[in-house]
């Protein structure tokens, strides 16, 4: 018995060394360590070894056993490294091209947007995305008990933390770091609470800030102006409205004339032959007290303006969940 265990140890090793492939593999197992197998008959022959034999022959079987699993577990992994027969190489066959990467539609307007406002000697600066409470809201004159806190429905990380709702805490910073005058944008993804058709709970901001002697509302006018006309054509019509922001007295709107429809009204301006693109204003005094700028010296203006709603209008995208799918069909077209 144990010179016959011995030499099925052997046998079963010849066997898986010569076996091809995982199919080879199973049928030795079965033959081996099935119900029925080789082994298996082995075991319920134990009953038959004169009693002073059976200890030393049941030992052995176990050990053969237990050899044969390893043995089959690690034949398996080197089948399974092994590639399957490879066909010839015709190495005459054109190359496959690997696929083109490009910049997302989003990263193109923001890289637009920045170079216009750069030529036009704003710096581009960034912020955290986790920010405090306080610059947030606080610094902008957003106190704890105003509704533009309901409005802009925040991620609260903790009591004192957000993730950031505008980008306008990155402009608190450097206004609290640096002394005026100062020409700035920040670009930046932006968080809020929202989320259906048109609207995604990160999406990007581009808020532009100038501070320094002598500012007034035509120097934000004429700025605004240049920049769409840089952005949209020279030809492009804009209006400018009345509006409210917590940061900004007198706020205002920026609309440019419907691209779609050159004005005459259709669905993508709710036929009113216009597209609002942009919010502005002259920066709020109370907003210089957090950041001890002298407010009898300077006075600035500041804009902002959604990244995502720019690109659709820029393109002709009607739905902004396109641009968060990472659909290559989509992204292909950029
Ligand atoms: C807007 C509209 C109006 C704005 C204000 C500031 C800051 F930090 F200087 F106060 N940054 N951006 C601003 C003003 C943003 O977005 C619609």
């Amino acid at each position: 018995m144990q010179k016959y265990l011995l030499e099925l140890e052997q046998k079963a090793l010849l066997e898986l060394k010569a076996a091809k492939g995982a199919a080879e593999l199973d049928k030795i197992r079965i033959k081996y360590m099935g119900k029925k197998g080789l082994l298996s008959t082995c075991m319920r022959k134990i009953r038959e070894v004169p009693p002073d034999q059976r200890p030393e022959v049941g030992k052995l079987t176990n050990i053969i056993k237990k050899k044969l699993t390893a043995y089959i577990k690690d034949a398996r992994l080197t089948n399974a490294r092994q590639p399957a027969a490879s066909p010839r190489l015709d190495v005459t066959l054109p190359g496959r091209e690997p696929l083109w990467g490009h910049a997302h539609p989003i990263t193109l307007v923001i890289d637009e947007v920045c170079q216009i406002l750069s030529k036009m000697g704003f710096m581009v600066v960034e912020g955290p995305n986790v920010e405090l409470d306080y610059y947030n809201f606080e610094a902008l004159n957003i106190p704890k008990d105003h509704p533009a806190r309901d409005m802009q429905d925040t991620f609260y990380i903790s009591k004192n933390i957000v993730l950031r709702t505008h980008t306008s805490p990155i402009q608190a910073r450097i206004m609290e770091t640096t002394a005026p005058p100062i020409s700035i944008i920040a670009p930046g993804k932006v968080y809020r609470k929202d989320s259906d058709v048109s609207h995604t709970p990160m999406f990007h901001q581009i808020e532009g800030l100038l501070v320094d002697q002598d500012i007034n509302f035509g120097d934000l006018k004429g700025t605004l102006t240049l920049f769409l006309h840089q952005m949209f054509g020279s030809d492009t019509t804009l209006r400018f409205r009345p509006s409210f922001f917590p940061f900004t007295e007198p706020s205002a709107e920026v609309d440019i004339q419907c691209v779609i429809c050159n004005g005459k009204g259709c669905r993508t301006c709710s036929h009113t032959g216009w597209l609002e693109i942009l919010g502005a204003g002259m920066v709020d005094p109370a907003l210089y007290k957090f950041v001890n700028y002298d407010p009898d010296i300077y006075s600035g203006f500041a804009f902002g303006m959604g990244i995502e709603r720019i690109a659709m209008l820029k393109y002709g995208i009607n739905d902004i969940q396109l641009f968060f799918k990472n659909d290559m069909r989509f992204l292909k077209q950029f």
